[in-house]
């Protein structure tokens, strides 16, 4: 994909993401369908449906030969990266969507043959929205982020960490790690929307992001935007992050990222 493709295909993304904004902003007082997927607290609704569903449509008429890869199940069975593939969360936070009617975004990636080449994540009802094409920095609301400082310390950082991944029956990460890694920054904090979660690092208003459960759609936007403000994206264990499957994610910037992994992250599988 040369760079007018890019250019072209992030101002559709773009159009279709606004739009899709403003319809569930026209309706974020209408009565909600809420529904569970994978336990009592996993929820859709269907705005996440609806919304997923109109960039299906809208994506299959105008690039007949793209690949939609969504959370709500409207796209294709993806089991390759091969082509150009939308990686979707039409609603990222949706437990903040049903319970706040804010702090949710729609996340979208493009991927070529694995390759992130577009990220957006808008933030619906503060109508902020994060931008990147590959290679040509980041921006909000199409001000272009700075690049993250060229230093920074541990214990000067605040950390993106969901509070459960400090309970010590937790099943992916070793409870000492956790406490003592809480312990050495300077503060933490839950935003309840992995999208935005990247996007705040990426601005540089939080330092990192630690998270155990995230899938392709939660994060596909947020890699390609952080990456372009120098950010680092990896497993918590540091290895490359696989865009088809559930993944653990160490997010943050580059002086803090070994640190991080070599004296706190210890998995327990
Ligand atoms: P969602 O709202 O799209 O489900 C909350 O900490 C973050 O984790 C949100 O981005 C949320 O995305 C994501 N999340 C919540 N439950 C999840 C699950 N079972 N698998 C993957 N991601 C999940
Ligand atoms: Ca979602």
């Amino acid at each position: 994909m040369d760079k007018l493709q890019r250019t072209n295909l992030y101002k559709q993304a773009e159009e279709w993401v606004l739009e899709a904004g403003q319809r569930i902003r026209e309706k974020i007082d209408d009565p909600r369908t809420i529904q569970t997927k994978s336990n009592a607290n996993d929820l859709v609704t269907e705005m996440d449906q609806q919304t997923e569903q109109f960039f299906a449509e809208k994506i299959r008429k105008q690039y007949p030969d793209h690949f939609v890869f969504g959370e709500e199940g409207f796209g294709d069975d993806i089991t390759s990266l091969d082509g150009t593939i939308w990686i979707i969360d039409p609603i990222d936070g949706t437990m903040n969507f049903v319970h706040q009617k804010r702090n949710f975004a729609i996340s979208v990636g493009v991927y070529v043959d694995g390759v992130g080449e577009i990220g957006l994540i808008y933030n619906v009802m503060e109508d902020t929205i994060y931008t990147a094409v590959r290679g040509e920095g980041a921006y909000k609301n199409h001000h272009r982020l700075a690049q993250l400082p060229k230093e920074k310390q541990l214990n000067q950082s605040i950390f993106a960490l969901n509070t459960t991944w400090m309970l010590p029956e937790n099943p992916y990460i070793s409870h000492k790690g956790v406490h003592d890694f809480v312990k050495t920054i300077r503060s933490t904090r839950t935003y309840g929307s992995a999208a935005l979660e990247f996007a705040f690092v990426a601005e540089g208003i939080i330092d990192g992001y630690l998270t155990m459960t995230l899938m392709p759609w939660d994060i596909a936007a947020g890699v390609v935007i952080l990456k372009e403000v120098g950010g680092v994206v990896t497993t918590a264990d540091g290895q490359d992050i696989d865009m088809l499957h559930q993944t653990t994610v160490l997010a943050c910037h580059p002086e803090l990222h070994n640190e991080v992994i070599e004296n706190f992250v210890d998995l327990k599988q």
